[in-house]
């Protein structure tokens, strides 16, 4: 679903594509925000750190997690196409390829707003997928409780569109109430908790109805101008607010909140006010961060480059979402990123002070993808030898130099040797081009202590010879 987003080297600003003209009914600020369907991410240098000392030691611990699960998961799952957005008739050129049957748009559109009546993921194991989290060592999870689509993901008594709602068939689960389940479960292994909540919610009729103008034609905004019609806003705001209340007052802990749906701001005309009730969450969440994605200033903790990497370390908090398949949501027959390029992204990401948030998105069975679980497995075995080289880590000089990549923490520097093919030659001796004072450099995995001379530049080391069964996804030095 997502467009590639070309990353601008110096402001880490995104030169969008030629995306869609800020189309009919989209305010002006849309079009900044998301290009089919994909944010871009803000200037390092519109970042505004915190200064609330619970909120900064916050962002040390996020910093230090460096790999997070998200997750998309709701009704869309059953049809196996884009979340949310084929909802949007300003979108459809982009958003409506995966509808092959024949509807029209506002077929589709009714349709899709009764998928929640056969939403039935009776093989959902909370438990299962904390573990498989923990085993692929992942630090917190990031999940949809909300989408576009307003499907709520919780029990929330401020709208009867939800998972425990009668006229959804799991209501009467065990886990029907999903984010709280989900959360436990999480929670109990150690694993810190990220809540996706989308600003814009397009089946509440405080933000979408049809006695407007433009009739049924929607676009991702309001179906009126809030300008136009403040009442109405601030009924909305109202309902947004209660909403973002209830997860954080009702559903234990969370480390962060993730707001979606860059295009209801203040600059777009579209002002939730979400300073005011994160400052009231925050009196029940102390330190919680915010992440109110593309709007810079004090309510985005951290920015959030999706689908890409930026091209040099960013001084400021970050984190990549990226898709493991090739959707957030979930797609029959989906291919999936093998272990050695999730890792090799990771390391990407790392050397360049960034988290990684992998998405997978469930099956509307609530199992996970088996190719999916392939490589979050295939993840944890490597991390659990080379972990050491990633969590908790920061950026070293000269972060990464051809295929190899550098992280710090204390003391120890590590040296992080990738191969992004599992042809790549495995060679004997390895040239680290670090300047920095060594004295003695360790090979992790095995910790021998390994031979090595200083040379301009850096330091050539020579290892035994090893027959490899295959090429290696990295292999990681320690320079003390
Ligand atoms: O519009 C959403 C999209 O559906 C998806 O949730 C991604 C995930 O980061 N965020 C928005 C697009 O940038």
């Amino acid at each position: 679903m997502s467009e590639e987003i070309l990353q601008n080297e110096e402001s880490g600003q995104t030169k969008e594509p030629a995306g869609p003209d800020v189309k009919e009914g989209q305010a002006a600020g849309e079009k900044e925000a998301v290009v089919a369907g994909v944010h871009n991410y803000s200037r390092e240098e519109s970042y505004v750190w915190p200064e609330d000392p619970r909120v900064l030691k916050k962002l040390e611990w996020f910093r230090d997690q460096k790999l997070g699960l998200m997750m998309h998961w709701g009704p869309y799952s059953q049809l196996g196409i884009v979340e949310s957005w084929a909802l949007s008739d300003a979108d459809a050129d982009w958003s409506r390829g995966g509808i092959d049957w024949e509807v029209t748009g506002e077929e589709f559109k009714k349709e899709y707003f009764n998928l929640n009546k056969t939403f039935n993921p009776l093989r959902f194991e909370p438990e299962k997928w904390a573990d498989l989290a923990k085993e692929a060592g992942m630090k917190y999870l990031l999940f949809t409780t909300k989408h576009h689509d307003g499907f709520c993901m919780w029990d929330t008594q401020y709208s009867d569109y939800k998972i425990t709602a009668p006229d959804c068939p799991f209501h009467t689960h065990k886990y029907a109430d999903i984010c709280a389940h989900l959360f436990e479960s999480f929670r109990k292994r150690g694993i810190g908790i990220a809540a996706y909540f989308s600003k814009a919610d397009w089946h509440v009729d405080s933000y979408w109805k049809d006695d407007t103008p433009k009739g049924k034609f929607k676009s991702r905004g309001p179906s009126y101008r809030p300008a136009e019609d403040p009442e109405e806003w601030e009924r909305f705001v109202t309902f947004t607010h209660n909403q973002i209340k209830e997860l954080a007052t009702g559903y234990g802990r969370l480390d962060a909140m993730w707001f979606d749906a860059g295009w209801v701001c203040e600059r777009a005309g579209q002002d939730i006010r979400l300073g005011e009730v994160i400052e009231q969450v925050r009196k029940v969440q102390p330190g919680m961060l915010c992440a109110d994605r593309t709007i810079g200033g004090p309510y985005e903790n951290y920015v959030t480059p999706e689908q890409c990497v930026p091209e040099k370390p960013l001084s400021i908090p970050w984190e990549s979402c990226i898709t493991l398949g090739t959707s957030f949501s979930f797609r029959y027959e989906d291919t999936y990123k093998s272990p050695r390029e999730v890792i090799n992204l990771l390391i990407d990401i790392v050397v360049k002070g960034g988290n990684l948030a992998i998405n997978v998105g469930p099956q509307p069975d609530g199992r996970l993808p088996e190719g999916a679980i392939r490589t979050l497995k295939g993840m944890g075995a490597w991390l659990s030898v080379y972990g050491e080289a990633i969590y908790g880590t920061r950026v070293c000089a000269p972060y990464k130099k051809g295929n190899i990549g550098f992280t710090r923490k204390k003391e120890t520097v590590y040296a992080i040797e990738t191969f992004a093919k599992e042809t790549d030659p495995v060679e004997n001796t390895v040239w680290i081009p670090y300047e920095g004072e060594v004295h003695e450099i360790t090979a992790m995995g095995d910790d021998k202590v390994v031979s090595f001379t200083g040379e301009a530049g850096g330091y050539r080391v020579m290892l035994e010879a090893h027959e490899y069964e295959s090429t290696p996804v990295a292999r990681v030095f320690c320079l003390k």
